[in-house]
């Protein structure tokens, strides 16, 4: 098989099943590295991959798995020889069989900031060294695997893109709830490795096919119907007695039938699998033919924890911006993060669903401090963040080291605007907000501005930002300066959605400068534009006739199904049950802020 043929194949392909489980049977000692072996004995190495490629596997990980510096240390052998001789060896396998040789790459085995002490773009310089040695080697592909952190998963796709251009195989490994151990949901993975440009996703180890379907399931779900999912589960789960897996080739493939439904790319088997369980697997995949129908995907935000769909009214926190606010102005210049993190903790509290981040302010280094911010953010609070700045340095920043799929709130129709910022989103795999002004201001007449959005729409297409990752912001103007565009920017944020079938965004408290009540106005402007179609609010979380308003909207809208959300919150306002309900927001108040403190210590 050509490498540019990986993912055109009218069959789900089989991938390899488990080398530690070959190895051992070989007699390798516990302990021992495995890795050395692609050197010391090259001939029992090859001779395990050519077992996988003569039972039908398509695609053979090199025995390179353990290949980092960290893992390496005190090895007799360099990274890149034991990298260079296990893609030899595992090219020699492959040749007769016309299989493809894959660079394996796990977990660096050094924790990442904040859990441990390995800085990310350290962690990125050390998969660059992997990935350099593994191009250099002749691999076809790259495939992670078994990794349970996806701020370290992040690290190694920006790594496998910026130094080479092979294909990327990414695959995390979860525990029975979904998660995996440091907490990453299957979604949150399979969104933010798709976004870094992986161009496949899985799931392995850790558990048998039995239990990894229904993550599967929900990962093939989470990805557009023809993105390539694999799976490599283990042979079932450990035996008590710790002599191996407990199923058999024969129960391994019965349990793996339920998985044509699933049209995966490619599947193969992880720990204790051998090639006997990869030979049963021809006859399950037979006539299995990989993707999925298109499914409407939807907008999604995301953290390792948290995973927002944005449809329907979403409300994003507009506090952490110092414009006007001088006490703001001075923490930035202080570098003062309990500052910042405070205004985070009490949005979350008030019920804010994504966070708006923005440090620009006099006498600040708005691209050094993004990324301080941000981490420090996201070490405390689970919300995605949206990213907000001029400066594209800043901006590239924050994006860096943002751990899921954030939004980027700065670019309008100005085209060198959109040349800078496009790309910076492609590559991060955030989503985009563009708002309807241009060089020659923000135009009067609803159609001037979907013409904006139009230009806006098509160069974000362009650049591969896909259209469910689009935002448009038609722009609030004062009711008081220009009562005229009131209805106009609710007419253009309608017809956004209906002619360019985009996501759309208001800053609602603009609305109001200028007059008293901006409480009612905000919250009537929020109604009318919810019905217009809004989905993103930039508001402040805490203004209760504006929440109000959305519980209401919910109701009356049909969201709110038998209005029991809205039930359970105004029949919690009255009596004893609004005093525990004080009384228990202290406590969730006081939690958060043990969690600030012991994020700035960490
Ligand atoms: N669209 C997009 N982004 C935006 C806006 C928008 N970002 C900035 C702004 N508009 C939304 N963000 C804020 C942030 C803070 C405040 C208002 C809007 C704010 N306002 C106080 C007020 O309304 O009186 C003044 C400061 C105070 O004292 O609290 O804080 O439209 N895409």
């Amino acid at each position: 098989m050509q490498v540019s043929e990986l993912f055109k194949q009218s069959n789900t392909i089989l991938l390899d099943g488990g080398m530690g489980t070959m190895l051992q049977a070989a007699g390798l000692k516990l302990g021992a590295r495995p890795e050395e072996l692609n050197i010391t004995d090259p001939q029992l190495i090859e001779g395990i991959h050519a077992q996988y490629a003569a039972a039908g596997s398509r695609i053979i990980n090199a025995n390179t798995f353990g290949a980092s510096a960290h893992k390496l240390a005190g090895s007799a052998y360099s990274l890149e020889e034991i990298i260079a001789a296990g893609i030899a060896n595992c090219k020699r396998a492959c040749a007769p069989y016309g299989a493809l040789a894959a660079l394996d790459v796990g977990p660096l085995g050094e924790l990442l900031e904040p859990n441990g002490t390995l800085a990310f773009e350290d962690a990125v310089e050390e998969y660059a060294r992997i990935v350099r040695a593994g191009a250099a080697a002749g691999a076809d592909l790259i495939f992670f695997e078994t990794f349970t952190d996806l701020y370290e998963l992040k690290a190694a796709l920006l790594a496998a893109r910026e130094n080479s251009s092979l294909p990327i195989l990414a695959s995390m490994s979860f525990e029975a709830g979904g998660r995996t151990f440091t907490g990453c949901t299957v979604e949150s993975f399979g969104v933010t490795a798709r976004g870094l440009g992986a161009s496949a996703v899985g799931i392995n180890c850790s558990l048998g096919p039995k239990e990894i379907f229904p993550m599967a399931k929900r990962l093939t779900e989470a990805v557009p119907g023809n993105f390539p999912v694999f799976v490599k589960p283990n042979a079932g789960l450990p035996r008590a007695d710790g002599s191996g897996y407990d199923i058999t080739p024969q129960l391994f493939a019965l349990e793996m039938k339920p998985y044509r439904e699933l049209n995966l790319f490619a599947a193969g088997g992880c720990c204790g699998t051998t090639p006997e369980f990869i030979r049963l697997l021809n006859g399950v995949f037979k006539g299995c033919v990989p993707g999925r129908p298109a499914h409407a995907m939807p907008s999604v935000l995301c953290t390792p924890m948290n995973y927002v769909n944005v449809d329907g009214i979403t409300v994003v926190g507009e506090r952490i911006n110092p414009t006007g606010k001088k006490r703001f102005q001075q923490a930035l210049r202080e570098n003062d993060m309990n500052y910042v993190l405070e205004q985070a903790v009490s949005q979350v509290e008030a019920g804010a669903q994504v966070l708006d981040v923005n440090v620009g302010a006099p006498g600040v280094d708005e691209p050094a401090l993004m990324p301080q911010v941000v981490k420090a953010l996201q070490s405390v609070v689970s919300l995605p963040l949206q990213l907000d700045s001029s400066n594209v340095q800043a901006l590239e920043n924050g994006l860096r080291v943002y751990n899921g799929k954030p939004i980027v709130n700065s670019t309008n129709g100005e085209p060198e605007k959109l040349r800078a910022i496009l790309p910076l989103c492609k590559k991060y795999g955030a989503a985009v907000i563009g708002l309807t002004v241009d060089g020659a201001g923000i135009p009067a007449r609803a159609e001037e501005r979907v013409a904006i959005a139009r230009r806006i729409v098509s160069a974000a297409l362009e650049a591969g930002i896909p259209r469910e990752d689009i935002y448009i912001d038609c722009l609030t103007l004062t009711a008081s300066a220009q009562q005229d565009d009131v209805l106009e920017t609710l007419r253009s944020l309608t017809m956004c959605k209906q002619e360019l079938g985009v996501r759309t965004v208001l800053g609602v408290s603009n609305i109001s400068f200028g007059l008293p009540g901006r409480g009612v106005l905000n919250a009537a402007f929020l109604t009318l534009a919810m019905n217009a179609g809004l989905d993103l609010a930039i508001m402040d979380p805490a203004a209760q006739e504006s929440q109000n308003a959305i519980r209401a909207y919910q109701v009356l809208s049909g969201r709110d199904r038998h209005s029991t959300a809205y039930i359970a919150h105004f029949s919690g306002e009255t009596g004893m049950a609004a005093h525990e309900k004080a009384s228990s927001r202290a406590d969730s108040r006081e939690q958060l802020m043990k969690a600030v403190e012991q994020g700035l210590r960490g």
